[in-house]
């Protein structure tokens, strides 16, 4: 059986993981050296310098681009570097298309660091008929988050690369939030797909990463080349560690969805929730499309609590089990107000332009038993 057609749960053990030639070691060797002894000048084994190249995390990129099915992936330092070298890699002066609800990290570096270089317009990409509008503008890239961070707006990536293809417009998918399991960009059609793999890639709370697969080499050498020239390589320990957590992705990520729907529907029955946002429940604005594109929903959910900011704190200082945290995508649960957590650079109008209200919070939902996390819930909503 050929490599391409393992199956995604044999992919995350094996792709890249041959045992080590010396040895025989089943696990990959941690080459924690940052340079490479050459037999003569520029006659080396392939590795001058690890900020280029590291033979573990060489290991991890063959394994990221097995599992988004592509022909190249490159690992950084985190994923907001990542996002960084994507942008770095555009011409001076592009106009970007981004979409209105994304990570406030995303749209920090976009609107304080990356406005002063390109120029970018914040839209619902849900709106197909605004998205196309855009287009015919034939921006540099479009910018999108599917399910969107916090409030889990989906966009149809077949639809918008279709559209963007007829504008020869690139398209990237940020797609955190789904992980390579439950989702393959690449394959409905987007150019680049990318991850933060702090969050359900690694699973363990204990890495900060990111990572980028495409089939475009020309791309992919800019990017690679940046990174060599910018700076922002993951340490050899780290894509290690990447490594050991990916071998679970397809058991941990069905569990997180496992768990979320039952949170979900306890959440969208309970009468001090205004109201539930999880793309597997039916009244998800964009369900029809999330079955369609997705291959399962996630672990990440949304709501609104009944009340003011107030009730909202004292609601997440009350809950024991959901740790309160930024972050997402690990075993454990996790909870936070996005708000004054993760979207704080966010400023209140464009948040609440947006439905990103005061009284929203956010669920990483883990993989702990589910009546434990549903009783920890009831809980803190005993006190609200
Ligand atoms: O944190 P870092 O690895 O640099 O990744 C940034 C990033 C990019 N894209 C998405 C969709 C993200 O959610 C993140 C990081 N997000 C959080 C830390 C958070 O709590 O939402």
């Amino acid at each position: 059986m050929k490599k391409n057609d393992w199956n995604f749960a044999t992919k995350v053990i094996h792709a890249g993981g041959e045992a080590d030639k010396e040895t025989g070691a089943i696990m990959p060797p941690i080459y924690q050296t940052s340079t490479y002894v050459q037999s003569s000048p520029g006659k080396h084994k392939g590795y001058e310098y690890t900020r280029s190249h590291n033979p573990t995390r060489s290991r991890l990129e063959e394994n990221l681009a097995a599992l988004e099915n592509a022909k190249y992936a490159l690992v950084s330092a985190s994923g907001l570097s990542m996002i960084d070298l994507i942008m770095h890699s555009l011409p001076t002066g592009s106009n970007i298309l981004c979409g209105d609800d994304v990570y406030g990290g995303t749209y920090r570096l976009f609107t304080t660091v990356f406005n002063k270089q390109h120029n970018y317009t914040f839209l619902d990409t849900t709106d197909l008929k605004s998205v196309e509008k855009h287009l015919k503008t034939k921006p540099e890239l479009i910018w999108l988050e599917t399910p969107t961070n916090p409030l889990l707006k989906i966009s149809d990536i077949v639809a918008i690369s279709k559209l963007a293809k007829k504008y020869k417009v690139k398209v990237v998918v940020d797609n955190t939030f789904m992980s390579p399991y439950f989702q393959n960009p690449l394959d409905l059609g987007a150019d680049v797909v990318m991850h933060s793999m702090t969050k359900f890639i690694n699973g363990h709370s204990d890495v900060v990463g990111g990572c980028m697969m495409t089939n475009n080499k020309s791309f992919y050498d800019k990017v690679w080349t940046l990174q060599n020239s910018i700076g922002p390589s993951q340490s050899p320990f780290d894509s290690w560690l990447v490594l050991r957590g990916i071998k679970t992705l397809a058991i941990r990520m069905e569990a997180h969805q496992k768990n979320a729907m039952k949170v979900a529907k306890f959440l969208e029955t309970h009468s001090k929730v205004e109201r539930v946002v999880y793309p597997g429940l039916k009244s998800h604005p964009q369900h029809r499309i999330a079955k369609k594109q997705m291959h399962g929903f996630g672990g990440m959910i949304t709501f609104f609590l009944k009340g003011d900011i107030k009730k909202s704190k004292k609601f997440l200082e009350k809950v024991k089990l959901f740790a309160l945290a930024e972050s997402l995508g690990g075993v454990e649960s996790l909870i936070e107000h996005p708000a004054i957590m993760t979207h704080a650079s966010v400023p209140k109008d464009v948040r609440e332009s947006i439905g990103l209200y005061d009284n929203l919070i956010r669920l990483s939902v883990g993989i702990e038993h589910v009546d434990d996390l549903i009783a920890d819930l009831e809980k803190a909503f005993s006190f609200v």
